[in-house]
């Protein structure tokens, strides 16, 4: 990494239900690992959770990951975003089936609010699929005034299932 700039540390949220998700979000986290301006800090367990939103369609994998980062806010959402198109994401319905999903959790503690990107993230406290994964690297973040882990305390658990105990889960399935 550029010894430019300090660090900071950003939260993803990975998931899928499309062909090979689970090698999907390794291949994504290996990308990430490799970029000059990317270190993975830590990942998540694995889990397989029941779809939520649109719930005619098949159980997702999900994980979360800490990255240690150069790139801005808006840096980082643009590779997300190249990974996810990397990954052959089929862009069709809200909500509906996809091989990777990536969503920039949060960034530090930076709000922000524009066309491109809200963080922290919308949705993520209506969602034990994303923190019950984030509450394994994060418990202590603090979003919305309450840490991840008293949040995920009042979600709605049920289904999720752990998939993989292991934490090195995505570098088994390197290539
Ligand atoms: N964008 C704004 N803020 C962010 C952010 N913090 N992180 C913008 C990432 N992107 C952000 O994203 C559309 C645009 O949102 C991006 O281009 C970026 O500029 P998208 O991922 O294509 O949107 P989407 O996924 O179609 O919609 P949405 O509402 O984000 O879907 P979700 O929320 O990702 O939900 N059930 C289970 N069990 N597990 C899942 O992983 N996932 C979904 C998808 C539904 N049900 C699920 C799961
Ligand atoms: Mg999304």
């Amino acid at each position: 990494m550029p010894r430019s700039r300090t660090p900071a540390t950003a939260w993803l949220g990975l998931g899928g239900n499309v062909g090979d998700p689970v090698a999907a979000m390794a291949e994504a986290l290996s990308r990430l690992d490799a970029h000059p301006d990317c270190a993975v800090s830590a990942v998540s367990r694995l889990y397989r959770t029941p779809p939520w939103g649109k719930t005619d369609q098949d159980w997702f994998f999900n994980s979360a990951a800490a990255i240690e980062t150069t790139l801005g806010p808006h840096g980082l959402l643009d590779l997300c975003l190249e990974i996810e198109r990397a990954m052959k994401r089929i862009r069709q319905e809200r909500w509906g089936p996809r091989t990777l999903d990536m969503d920039i959790l949060a960034y530090d503690d930076l709000p922000v609010h524009d066309d491109r990107l809200t963080l922290p993230h919308p949705r993520m406290l209506d969602r034990a699929f994303v923190l019950m994964p984030l509450a394994d690297v994060a418990p202590s973040l603090v979003i919305g005034g309450s840490p991840v882990a008293a949040w995920l305390a009042d979600a709605d658990k049920a289904g999720i299932e752990i998939a993989d105990e292991d934490r090195g889960w995505w570098k088994a399935l390197r290539k």
